[in-house]
């Protein structure tokens, strides 16, 4: 501590006690990025590029401190000169590079590569207002720049500089690095892609801007609205500035380290993170030409170096663009494009794998599967899912490239950073080895019918009740009741996650409390969610959402059992106050659409049993914690995808055939909710839920009614056994430590080092 005491001192040169928080965090964050560079040790071996849209990173400084060994001491520091650490905390802003599970999942990646000490980069953007920052107003979600730089942030700018050629004209990419320090491990390098003459004043109302003005806009925001032309030729060229700087940096470095591209693979391996960096294949390729290769060896090459992830079986989510739109921005890689189609056409008749289809669309997926080594899903039964249906043809074609990777999170931050309390009473128990070899957390099991252990656990997570309370109460103005069960379901808002599903069933319960049928304990539903700013259902079911808490807010008789918490602007900073809080995670997408869930498995991580349908890694964790430890209802993967292929589903009969869908649907529209609420939006959702309803929420809604009103009794009923129960689910975490997960991509698909 005493040394610690007279690093800070001098970084900030004045006593501790009479700097501002400004001052001490600027200090720390030159002594972090000091510390973090004794640590970046230059590779040996195949090195990881890690190429990703997104990162959702969230603050760095307590992580970087924690995982550098300085935490202890820097907070013994600071709170003896008066000052705190979660003060500190909020000079930081949160960098959202990221939208939602594909970005943070990148970030929970870095920690663990950087974790176990393997080589490894990410490649990236550098957005400078990242997601938009969400408001309410009138209880509609509205959405404002996040101007999260300013002199504060992490990422390091150099002198390092590509040409990159987007529709004719030349732009230069500029490079700009983060350093990513692993737990008690290495450093790597978040390595992100900027053009100087990005304009941030060109921003007018809300988030809009002139789409066209590419060297002023280019890097402005995380996908832009893409519901015109222009907002999708922008993702466009923000793709290809990634890739084609990225693609360079790559080459630059492994020339540097001695490779003469012929042997690219002996010394990267490239994972490309969903299809938004998938133009780096043709880019690669069209870059080892120039550098003298010939064709059928580039290709040869690029396969060999790269692997693709899929995170989505979601049709319109599988990125496919206009042959015009990349012959317009790319042009120096549509003959690259077409060369590969027609190398895929002379392995296979099968018109169904085609690159460029017979309407002159681009699949972005398509050129993944035949020119990477390895195809894998994100969880079990998504995998399956994409071997079975989605990806079947391809399966056919190539069944030794698709493999499964359930994905993990890194515990560092979700346990050990977000839940203190949680982490000391577990090192009380069974030591500090979990932290990085996850599966110690087994030996937990040797206390769940310990007594004691239980009530500390209990008064653990009372506590984290308490303090997420009175942070709801300090950043939004709002009070709950700690005593309420906390259901949470905080994700991006989307219908087939089925927020609509929560919000059916919260009506229902306003019903039945008037009606005097009372639960047996009082419940606090949570939300934390973004619309993309296109997607009007989604903005319809976040007003429902809004309107219907006001409504229950201002009836005594309801409001004393029932609240609804809709948290503004739901980011990685908010989820790390509301996981630990939580007491039953929400995880009820329509079965076969979610590919894993990360939340989920977060939730879990923190005691929380998990509300959920058979559906991504919930299936997994529904394996390891045993029927008894979970509650799951709702149709199987298997009903869905049937009921798909019949093509004769009709909500309308379902809504007809049960008064109490009726009854809550309906009362969308109704006197109470259209005196808070918009005519336009709720009409529009009700006639949504009525003649579509696309994600099938009508028919599980009887099914998720009595699951959660089952853990509503339990919860009441038997407390302890409740707790016993979040003991197992804790100690059934440890399969779903990132550090698993990378372990495996290292062993099946990178071979590092
Ligand atoms: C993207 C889009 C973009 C266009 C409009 C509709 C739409 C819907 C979904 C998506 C998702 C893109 C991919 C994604 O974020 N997948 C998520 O990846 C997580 C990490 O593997 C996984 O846990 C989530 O289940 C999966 O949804």
């Amino acid at each position: 501590m005493k040394s610690m005491d007279k690093t800070l001192t001098e970084l900030c040169g004045n006593d501790i006690r009479y700097c501002s928080y400004e001052e001490v965090y600027m200090a720390l964050l030159s002594l972090v990025q000091k510390e973090s560079e004794k640590r970046a040790v230059p590779a040996t071996g195949r090195k990881l590029y890690y190429i990703s849209a997104e990162f959702l990173i969230g603050k760095l400084l307590s992580n970087n401190l924690i995982n550098l060994g300085l935490y202890d001491d820097v907070k013994a520091c600071l709170e003896f000169h008066g000052k705190s650490m979660a003060q500190l905390e909020e000079t930081e802003p949160e960098p959202s590079l990221g939208n939602g599970g594909l970005g943070r999942l990148a970030a929970c990646f870095l920690d663990s590569i950087a974790t176990l000490n393997l080589p490894g980069d990410g490649i990236g953007l550098r957005y400078h207002c990242g997601l938009f920052h969400q408001n309410f107003t009138d209880r509609l979600q509205d959405e404002t720049p996040d101007f999260w730089l300013g002199g504060h942030d992490w990422a390091r700018k150099t002198d390092i500089t590509y040409p990159v050629s987007l529709a004719g004209r030349d732009y230069t990419a500029r490079l700009y690095k983060i350093a990513v320090t692993g737990y008690e491990g290495r450093t790597n390098y978040l390595n992100l892609f900027d053009l100087d003459t990005v304009d941030q004043s060109i921003i007018g109302k809300g988030i809009q801007f002139d789409k066209q003005e590419i060297d002023k806009n280019l890097t402005l925001f995380l996908y832009p609205d893409d519901s015109d032309d222009d907002g999708r030729l922008l993702r466009i060229y923000q793709q290809y500035l990634m890739v084609s700087a990225g693609a360079q940096l790559i080459l630059d470095e492994c020339t540097r380290r001695g490779s003469d591209l012929h042997d690219l693979y002996d010394y990267a391996a490239i994972q490309i993170n969903d299809t938004h960096p998938s133009m780096v294949i043709p880019e690669l390729i069209r870059l080892l030409c120039e550098k003298g290769i010939d064709f059928e060896e580039a290709v040869e090459i690029v396969t060999r170096t790269c692997a693709y992830t899929n995170h989505t079986i979601l049709a319109e989510a599988l990125e496919k663009w206009p042959r015009h739109y990349l012959d317009k921005v790319v042009p120096q890689l549509t003959p690259i494009i077409e060369k590969l189609d027609a190398v895929a056409a002379s392995r296979t008749n099968d018109s169904s794998t085609a690159i460029i289809d017979s309407n002159n669309i681009v699949h972005m997926a398509h050129m993944d599967i035949h020119f990477t080594h390895s195809t894998n899903g994100v969880a079990a039964l998504h995998t399956e899912i994409l071997k079975d249906s989605e990806l079947n043809h391809f399966y056919k074609l190539y069944p030794e490239k698709f493999n499964n990777k359930t994905n993990g999170i890194t515990f560092r931050r979700w346990l050990l950073k977000c839940n203190p309390e949680l982490t000391q009473l577990i090192e009380n128990l069974i030591g500090t080895g979990f932290r990085k070899d996850a599966s110690q957390l087994e030996k937990l099991a040797d206390f769940t019918e310990d007594r004691k252990v239980l009530k500390q656990l209990a008064s653990i997570k009372y506590d984290n009740k308490l303090a997420l309370a009175e942070w709801l109460k300090n950043t939004q103005g709002i009070y709950v009741n700690p005593s309420a069960m906390f259901a949470i379901q905080s994700k991006r808002l989307h219908e087939y996650k089925r927020q609509q599903l929560n919000l059916l069933y919260l009506i229902h319960q306003y019903f039945e409390i008037k009606a005097g049928r009372l639960p047996q304990t009082p419940l606090t539903a949570i939300f934390g969610a973004k619309a993309a700013p296109a997607y009007t259902i989604a903005k319809d079911i976040i007003h429902a959402l809004l309107v219907l808490s006001t409504v229950i807010s201002l009836d005594p008789e309801v409001s004393e059992w029932l609240q609804i918490v809709f948290i503004e602007n739901y980011n990685v900073t908010a989820a790390e106050k509301m996981i630990p809080a939580c007491d039953l995670s929400e995880q009820i997408s329509l079965a076969s659409k979610e590919a894993s869930g990360t939340g989920n498995m977060k939730f879990m991580l923190n005691g929380a049993l998990t509300l959920g349908t058979m559906d991504g890694a919930n299936v997994e964790i529904a394996d390891a914690v045993g029927d008894d430890n979970i509650y799951i209802f709702g149709q199987s993967s298997k009903q869905v995808i049937h009921r798909y292929a019949q093509g004769d589903y009709c909500a309308c009969d379902w809504y007809e055939g049960d008064p109490n869908i009726r009854r809550a649907v309906d009362f969308l529209t109704s006197e109470e909710m259209l005196f808070h609420g918009s005519q336009e939006h709720l009409t529009r959702l009700k006639n949504e839920l009525i003649r579509k309803d696309w994600f099938q929420t009508l028919p599980d809604f009887n099914a998720y009614v009595v699951r959660k009103n089952q853990a509503l009794a339990d919860y009441a009923e038997n407390p302890i056994d409740w707790t016993r129960r979040s003991l197992i689910n804790i100690s059934k975490a440890g399969f779903f430590s990132s550090d698993r997960t990378i372990q495996e991509y290292n062993r099946d698909i990178w071979h590092l080092g």
